[in-house]
């Protein structure tokens, strides 16, 4: 089958929320901590390394990058929260902005909880999923780097998110092993067509 996010090309980065482009088509947020794998998320879906930037300095993404998947369907890579450095400065010019985006924009369809399985539920997650809730905005939560723990772990995590969240469906996945990308998918795309 054709991969639905092979077309996938980078828009522009806003900092400001008078920069965003026009209100319309179906976003949806790629959020998480600084260095939870949200660029790797996006660039194994789309199959495109060089898609979005990883690095392997936290706190790297500084912006709210746009990337077109196809017209009026776009997913917004997020800058990390929780910066380990420097982290005072971003915050501050990242508060309102989110906090405007969530309250305003139409666009706005779900958000995309990308937590490290590793270290799940850290505030900065609690306070985005509360966020979500306080503005009826579907989330999922996307537990990353299933790789790095054993089978076992990653059922019992699982279990432990879902508990905690009323999320719907939880979901792990690796973005170096290429797995769990498939239910991903079908999940964003579902809230394209909605
Ligand atoms: N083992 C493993 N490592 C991963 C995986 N996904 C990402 N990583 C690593 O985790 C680090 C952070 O990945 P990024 O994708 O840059 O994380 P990010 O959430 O975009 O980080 P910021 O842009 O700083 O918010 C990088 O060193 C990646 O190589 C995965 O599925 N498995
Ligand atoms: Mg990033």
């Amino acid at each position: 089958m054709k991969n639905p996010f092979k077309n996938t090309a980078f828009l522009f980065g806003v900092t400001k929320y008078k920069n965003l482009p026009q209100d319309t088509g179906v976003e949806i947020l790629l959020s998480g901590r600084s260095n939870a794998g949200k660029s790797s998320a996006l660039n194994a879906l789309t199959r495109n390394k060089k898609l979005a930037r990883i690095s392997k300095t936290p706190g790297r993404t500084t912006e709210i990058n746009f990337f077109e998947v196809e017209d009026n369907f776009k997913l917004l890579d997020l800058p990390g929260y929780g910066f380990a450095k420097s982290g005072h400065s971003r915050k501050k010019d990242w508060g309102p902005l989110l906090g405007e985006y969530f309250e305003n924009r139409k666009a706005l369809k779900a958000v995309i909880v990308f937590m490290d399985i590793r270290h799940p539920l850290k505030p900065t997650d609690l306070e985005m999923i509360e966020l979500c809730e306080s503005f009826e905005v579907a989330y999922v939560p996307v537990l990353t780097k299933s790789d790095k723990v054993s089978k076992n772990i990653l059922m019992k995590t699982i279990q432990q998110v879902s508990k905690v969240t009323n999320a719907k469906d939880v979901l792990a996945i690796s973005s170096t092993k290429e797995t769990g990308l498939e239910k991903l998918s079908k999940v964003l795309l579902k809230f394209r067509d909605d």
